[in-house]
């Protein structure tokens, strides 16, 4: 018999999935689902997983393993510490289980983000909340501006919907959907937060700015507008690679009535990701786009908006991208890959040799799991029971077991053996989950989160005054033209550091080397050597390595943004070199 449960990967579309006779399939009922999944689901079988437990490199039982996890979290706690490093593995509320026992026994969490931190914090300052535009604004529109997200690769799903619609591509690749764009604004890395003041600045002197709506929502429009005449048109449009003439084009379809503009994680991988992210905001305000049916500004939205948790609260927190995991006795990693994905790999490394002691729970084999003391395989997503949201659109979607036994064990087994041990009250698995499936409502359908709205912000922002918040002042000292720029985008093929990952660094066939001869990349923290691809998508100032590629990131910096505690993946530049 059929049964519906929805993937559990870190993806804007959170699919529903049909699980049927061992095979995964897209549910045809759901509206963004509509019937079909991505390669990583429709793989999911031929990834081999982790079938034991091991303890110093030696097959150990289950029992074993906890037995051994239990003495590692006491002596932890008993001398310095436990860290508690969850990763976004799986998206299930329910992972969220184990924070309740760490939390609960004095370890500390991680807080911050490797993700869209950074974003976020900019969204939040501006709007006073980040909420889900849902992709149903996005299908009324008929101008599609996409900054810095790379639709037909990490959000598939929406690509029906921007069918018919005048679209605008604002990315230093030339992705596949700038191809068929309307319009591509191939910039510099990093040059969004002058591009989005220059065109805020020129809405306003050519009066497109909606007065009405700005008396309303964003009375300190004049404030931002003179920041905005800061930035030297000439000088900042030469060192982000850009003409007036591209300034014009994108006016030019600001003119229609219905613009959504969606923003990417590709536009907030810097220190200054915050303030990028609230000058995009900033354009979708004057233009008075938020709160309209089939406008506005969408980023990742807030996956636990609607959503109260039951688990217990932390009191410590280690921010995740720069975890100094050496100061730890014991460091427990669920549904991750830290020593691939973090930021700077040869300090993370470093700092997790000189950990007491690694523990990682997970599916499968990776650059964690090869130096942990104590591998704990986990349950996949079919093997136990969950519930999730998504960044992507407001479905509140129930993840029902669908085979029982299996390998592994699952967050909830596992926090419930570490609750009774350390004495720590836990309620029942059924409780918890029906505490999340409670939080949804029917809605045209399908099940939503409740209270999250069809139309956000149409009651005006979130913040204290009901006022947008615009950007006040920036810091920017970026250096734009020595060297290249490093881009770390997602990959078609893997999912972060699961799956098929890529192998090879691309640059320009213009670059000046031959395709697949061995290049080294060197920034400020270290080094890489890979293939290289060559790729005509890329500008001349650019070396792409794709987020997964192992050795990625030892050329990134343990670098915080401004705001939000987020990793800064694209904050160092590279040189390259022949080896
Ligand atoms: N296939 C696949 N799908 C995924 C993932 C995956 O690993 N693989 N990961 C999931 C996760 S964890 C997340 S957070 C989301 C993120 O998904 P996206 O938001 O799409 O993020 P990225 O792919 O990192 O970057 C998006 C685009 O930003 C561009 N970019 C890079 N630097 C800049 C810049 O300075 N300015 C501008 N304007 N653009 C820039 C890149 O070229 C890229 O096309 O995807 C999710 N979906
Ligand atoms: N250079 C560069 N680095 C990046 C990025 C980038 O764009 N560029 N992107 C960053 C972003 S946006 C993100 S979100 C992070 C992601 O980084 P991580 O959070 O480390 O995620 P993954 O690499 O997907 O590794 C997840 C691991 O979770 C385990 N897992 C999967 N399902 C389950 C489960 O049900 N239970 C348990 N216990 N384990 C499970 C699998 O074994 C898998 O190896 O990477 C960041 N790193
Ligand atoms: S990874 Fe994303 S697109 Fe692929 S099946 Fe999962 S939710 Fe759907
Ligand atoms: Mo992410």
């Amino acid at each position: 018999m059929n049964k519906l449960t929805a993937c559990p990967l870190d993806c804007y579309d959170a699919c529903s999935v049909v699980y049927g006779e061992g095979k995964l399939k897209g549910d045809p009922e759901h509206p963004y689902t509509n019937g079909y999944l991505c390669p990583h689901l429709n793989h999911f079988w031929k990834q081999e997983r982790i079938t034991q437990p091991r303890l110093h490199g030696k097959p150990v039982t289950m029992e074993e393993a906890l037995a051994h996890l239990q003495t590692l979290v006491r002596d932890g706690l008993d001398g310095n510490g436990v860290l508690h490093y969850r990763g976004s593995g799986n998206f299930g509320l329910m992972q969220a289980v184990t924070d309740h026992f760490f939390a609960s026994v004095g370890a500390t969490l991680t807080e911050g983000s490797l993700c869209d931190g950074a974003g976020e914090a900019g969204v939040v300052e501006g709007r006073g909340a980040n909420r889900v535009l849902p992709p149903e604004q996005i299908e009324k529109s008929e101008v599609v501006v996409v900054w810095g997200r790379n639709i037909p690769v990490t959000n598939s799903h929406l690509l029906p919907m921007l069918k018919g619609k005048k679209l605008i591509v604002i990315d230093p690749v030339r992705t596949a959907l700038a191809e068929r764009a309307d319009l591509h604004i191939q910039l510099k890395p990093m040059g969004d937060l002058f591009f989005a003041m220059l065109l805020a600045r020129f809405i306003v002197i050519e009066g497109m700015h909606d007065e009405a709506y700005l008396e309303e929502h964003g009375e300190e429009y004049e404030d931002f507008y003179e920041l905005t005449q800061t930035v030297r048109i000439k000088a900042v449009l030469e060192m982000i690679g850009l003409s007036l003439g591209d300034i014009g084009d994108v006016l030019a379809a600001f003119q229609e009535k219905r613009v959504v503009i969606l923003t990417g994680v590709g536009v907030q991988k810097y220190r200054i990701g915050a303030d990028v992210v609230r000058a995009i905001d900033a354009i979708g305000v004057l233009l008075g786009l938020f709160g309209k049916e089939g406008c506005g500004v969408g980023y990742l939205g807030s996956s636990a908006s609607g959503i109260d948790s039951p688990f217990a609260k932390a009191r410590r927190f280690e921010p995740k991208a720069t975890a100094a995991f050496s100061d730890y006795d014991t460091v427990f990693v669920q549904g991750a890959n830290p020593a691939a994905q973090m930021p700077d790999t040869n300090r993370v490394e470093d700092a997790l040799a000189k950990a007491g002691h690694v523990v990682y729970f997970g599916l499968y084999e990776n650059e964690t799991s090869a130096l942990a003391e104590l591998v704990i395989p986990a349950k996949t997503f079919l093997e136990k029971n969950d519930v999730r949201t998504s960044y992507g659109h407001n479905a509140l979607l129930p993840m029902p077991a669908c085979e029982s036994g299996g390998m592994g064990i699952g967050e909830y087994d596992l926090s419930r053996y570490l609750c009774e041990a350390f004495g720590v009250p836990i309620q029942s698995e059924e409780a918890y989950l029906e505490h999340f499936r409670s939080s949804g409502e029917a809605q045209g359908g399908k099940t939503v989160v409740k209270g999250r709205e069809a139309l956000p912000y149409a009651e005006g922002f979130e913040t204290d005054d009901g006022m947008f918040a615009f950007l006040e002042e920036y810091d920017f000292d970026f250096e734009m033209h020595s060297d290249y720029f490093l881009i770390t985008p997602k990959s078609p093929h893997s999912l972060n550091s699961q799956f098929s990952r890529e192998t090879h660094v691309h640059m320009h066939p213009e670059c000046g080397f031959a395709e697949g001869v061995l290049l080294r990349v060197l920034s400020e923290t270290g080094e890489v050597t890979l293939p290289l691809r060559h790729d005509d998508r890329l500008r001349h100032d650019c070396v792409l390595i794709y987020s997964g590629t192992p050795g990625v990131n030892r050329l990134t910096p343990s670098l915080l943004s401004y705001e939000g505690k987020n990793a800064c993946y694209q904050a160092n530049k590279v040189k390259v070199e022949v080896c």
